[in-house]
């Protein structure tokens, strides 16, 4: 009898860890990947295509995607801050697990983050920069220091200038021409401030007046008509370029030349961006410097995006690798360039 209650017991006891799931079976991913890790979906709004610079940045977003084996959902908002917000709406309806976007412009995106953290998906900025009433409407931004680079230049410029024995065309002053980014683009902000300040720091001040500033919206196309502009309003009186990308650099580099002057000689030309183009004009001796922006922001997004949804904590705050290239460094560099 003693025999039969014990197996009973033992029975009944194999019963229960059994009914209580044991814990033992993965929760189903519906991802059939068998690992039982649901698959991680991400949605993507990219600004458009308008340089050299945007093109590298895409590509290492979806590459890394695919190597990660994160399903993205990527949309190209052809340069307008409304397609943005159409396709952060359109995540949200689609229930994806996390958003990721480069805003096109700094402000304006208070509503829909808003939207998103209420449907409790949470947001990555990318590249370039927000203005928020509520910083909690985004967990991480992962880009690049645009007010750094814009030190980093005109510390180079100043430097060069010294060293090369420069002397203003008018006996005076370094009459500087700018090329800005999109209105209102927080890189184009940041770099125009970040010259600016370091110029109004420096000991030689007195040396530089920026004769002409104004946007060229990140394009070669448009570079190259604002350049042709200022050439004719103060033909060779500017003695140096800065132009807020390498893309309008080398769209200025074409309207210098058919103006008939020497670009790198005639008009010394440091731009930011570091792409290949730049590279090549700096061999051939029509741009001084690049100030490098990395676009390879892909594989730090998707590892920043897993420890998010893994419900690990991330910095707010993540800046990638960038150098600095002047001209002499240009060959040796180039074959390593990546974008
Ligand atoms: C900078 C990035 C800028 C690049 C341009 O972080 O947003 O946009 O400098 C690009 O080439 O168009």
């Amino acid at each position: 009898m003693k025999k039969i209650v014990s197996l009973l017991l033992a029975a009944a006891m194999m019963l229960m860890v059994a009914g209580c799931g044991g814990g033992t079976e993965p929760k189903s991913s519906g991802s059939g990947s068998g690992s039982g890790a649901k698959q991680m979906t991400m949605g993507f709004s990219q600004i458009g295509a308008e340089s050299e610079w945007r093109t590298a940045n895409t590509e290492s977003i979806k590459q890394a995607a695919k190597d990660a084996g994160v399903k993205l959902i990527f949309s190209d908002a052809q340069q307008k801050q409304e397609n943005q917000i159409k396709a952060i709406r359109s995540f949200i309806a689609q229930g994806v697990d996390i958003i990721a976007f480069v805003p096109i412009v700094e402000t304006g995106w208070d509503t829909v983050l808003k939207e998103a953290k209420d449907a409790k998906i949470p947001v990555i900025v990318v590249d370039r920069d927000v203005k928020l009433g509520d910083d909690s409407l985004y967990v991480a931004k992962i880009g690049t220091d645009s007010v750094a680079e814009g030190h980093k230049v005109f510390k180079w410029l100043d430097e060069y200038m010294t060293k090369q024995h420069k002397q203003p065309k008018d006996g005076s002053q370094f009459q500087v021409a700018i090329l800005e980014g999109t209105v209102g683009s927080s890189p184009a902000l940041r770099r125009q401030q970040g010259f600016k300040d370091e110029m109004a720091a420096s000991s030689n001040a007195g040396k530089y007046n920026i004769i002409a500033s104004q946007t060229g919206e990140f394009t070669r196309q448009k570079g190259q008509e604002v350049m042709e502009s200022f050439l004719k309003s103060y033909g060779n009186k500017i003695d140096v370029l800065f132009a807020h990308n390498d893309d309008m650099a080398l769209g200025a580099i074409q309207a210098i030349e058919a103006a008939g002057m020497k670009p790198g000689k005639d008009i010394t030309i440091v731009s930011i961006d570091g792409v290949k183009g730049i590279f090549q004009a700096m061999i051939d001796g029509k741009s001084n410097c690049t100030v490098e922006c990395n676009p390879l922001q892909g594989p730090l997004l998707m590892e920043t995006a897993k420890k998010i949804l893994a419900g690990q904590k991330v910095d707010k705050l993540v800046y990638v690798e960038e150098g600095v290239f002047p001209s002499d460094k240009a060959a040796e560099v180039l074959p390593s360039r990546k974008y």
